[in-house]
């Protein structure tokens, strides 16, 4: 007999599960492409810099999936069952659809751990799970976004104002937003990646107090294609030239520790910083806070539109 339960499916970006898997990883990304050996050195170096050959994505990536069960559990006990699915790495997604459909399930929630809504992000994570769904014959329903959810602002508002303290606040600062960066071809799709971000960027600035704020982009592809800019070492040396010596990077196109922003940011943004004397520091990832686990639930349950 069919599970009565209904699946969510949490999917994420995925992380190579060791030094070993980088190529696989890569190559996935690049569309079955393997990297050049330059390429792939280049990322290895990326990855062994930030953490010597331990990758922080998969064990937060964890940790978020086991948070949001815990939360769905109090909110609904016994309603829903959490799955993985990763865009890159193993469970891949449609590993994650396939086992709710073994388990019994017959409908399931999707979410991404990412808020903002792109078609070439989330949208992307979207068609895989559905057409494994559609294949199965297994009923899906998805969060496409939830970057205005007034309990992120509020996770995201409380990073900012803490990381405020470290700075001279009676001189100059500029908060510096960032997401992602997506090839510019998406502004021809109407594509709601850049609105949606820059909504979130007013809304924690607004909420934090501060008037001194840009959106800028970061972690570019390195293809011949334009992406979206100015890149975040763009920004970050303009802001130098007009005088700026501190800068606050809020990264609030990414829920997690990993790679964009510990290598991204932490290293190479912060030693351009360095090298224009300018003082650079970040506000913390999300990773299990209880008010984006509450966020995620929240945006399940607001899904679930199957009776009791
Ligand atoms: O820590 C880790 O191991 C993984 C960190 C990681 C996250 C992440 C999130 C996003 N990406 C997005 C778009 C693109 C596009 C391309 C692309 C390429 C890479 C490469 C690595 C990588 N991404 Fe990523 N991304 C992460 C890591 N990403 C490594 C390959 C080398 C490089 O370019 O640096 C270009 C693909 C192509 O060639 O077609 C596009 C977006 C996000 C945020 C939303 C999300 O999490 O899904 C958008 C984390």
């Amino acid at each position: 007999m069919p599970d009565l339960k209904i699946g969510v499916l949490v999917m994420s970006y995925g992380t190579p599960e060791s030094m070993d898997g980088i190529e696989e990883y890569y190559t996935h990304i690049r569309r079955g492409h393997p990297p050049t050996t330059e390429q792939l050195a280049e990322l290895s170096g990326r990855y062994e810099a930030v953490v010597g050959g331990v990758f922080p994505l998969r064990e937060n990536t964890n940790r978020q999936v086991a948070g949001l069960q815990e939360k769905l559990d109090t909110i609904a006990p016994g309603r829903y069952v959490c799955y993985q699915g990763l865009k890159h790495a193993r469970p891949y997604i449609e590993d994650g659809v396939a086992a709710m459909f073994k388990d019994g399930i017959r409908t399931a929630i999707g979410i991404v751990l990412a808020p903002h809504y792109s078609v070439m992000s989330v949208g992307g994570y979207i068609k895989r799970a559905r057409e494994k769904a559609d294949e199965l014959g297994l009923e899906m329903t998805f969060v496409e976004s939830y970057h205005l959810h007034p309990k992120l602002i509020e996770a995201l508002v409380h990073r900012v104002k803490s990381a405020l303290d470290v700075f001279d606040r009676t001189r100059p600062l500029k908060v510096l937003f960032s997401a992602h960066s997506l090839p510019e071809k998406i502004r021809e799709m109407n594509d709601p990646y850049e609105r949606q971000l820059n909504e979130t960027s007013a809304a924690v600035a607004e909420g934090a107090g501060v008037s001194d704020w840009q959106f800028t982009w970061q972690s570019a592809g390195r293809t011949r294609e334009p992406w979206l800019g100015p890149d975040i070492l763009e920004t970050l040396a303009e802001a130098g030239e007009r005088g700026y010596k501190q800068v606050l990077s809020a990264p609030i196109g990414f829920v997690s520790d990993h790679l964009e922003v510990l290598y991204d940011l932490d290293i190479e943004a912060q030693a351009a910083a360095r090298e224009i004397g300018v003082k650079f520091e970040r506000i913390q990832m999300l990773n299990t806070d209880p008010l984006y686990m509450d966020t995620l639930a929240e945006s399940v349950r607001t899904q679930d539109k199957w009776p009791f």
